[in-house]
């Protein structure tokens, strides 16, 4: 079955008070991750990948060092990493859940801690990529970066928040400033219920 491209899981100007524009929402959602759709299905026709599940098909295709060369993997990965960040997103941010409190401090020893690496990592992934908070296999928190469409699914990790750090997913609203982008995206756009629901 081919894959489709998910809704928004709120209007395209619902996140414009929290700093995400309608405009950007416009592009990065319905042309950006519709063509990440669309290559996807045109690449994997009559292929082995044919018919498998999106996991299975990143982590299949995912081979260090040769990203770049896969096109089903890019496309792939970026249909997986678009889908999980607007579901991370929400018009109201809210308050982070205490489990989850509880595991960033543990990890990462606190919100304020966690916050800036989670910046730094953005800010500091040179070209096109995410950065993440992810759940490692014995439980601990692990702020990380990938570049391009890579993502944790190729390292076994669970992914809890993940911050697209293309440029078109900042330049119609804040141009070339990254940092500001990530500073507001950590204070006015994460569904903290949503991250918390992936622990
Ligand atoms: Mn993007």
């Amino acid at each position: 079955m081919a894959f489709t491209l998910p809704d928004l899981p709120y209007a395209h100007d619902a996140l414009a008070e929290g700093g995400m524009s309608k405009e950007t929402l416009e592009y990065h959602h319905d042309k950006h991750h519709k063509a990440y759709v669309d290559k996807l299905n045109e690449l994997v026709a009559g292929t082995e990948w044919e018919g498998k599940s999106l996991e299975d098909i990143v982590k299949g295709t995912y081979q260090k060092g040769a990203v770049a060369q896969n096109g089903i993997f890019n496309n792939a990965s970026q249909h997986w990493n678009h889908s999980q960040f607007w579901e991370m997103m929400a018009p109201k941010s809210g308050a982070i859940p205490g489990e989850l409190e509880k595991a960033i401090t543990e990890s990462l020893g606190s919100v304020d801690d966690f916050k800036k690496k989670f910046s730094e990592a953005g800010v500091g992934q040179f070209g096109s990529g995410w950065a993440w908070l992810v759940k490692n296999a014995d439980g601990s928190l692990e702020v990380t970066k990938t570049e391009n469409g890579v993502n944790p699914l190729c390292f076994g990790q669970t992914a809890l928040l993940g911050v697209d750090v293309w440029e078109h997913s900042y330049y119609i609203d804040f141009r070339n400033a990254r940092p500001k982008y990530l500073e507001n995206f950590l204070n006015n756009l994460v569904n903290w219920e949503n991250v918390a629901s992936r622990l």
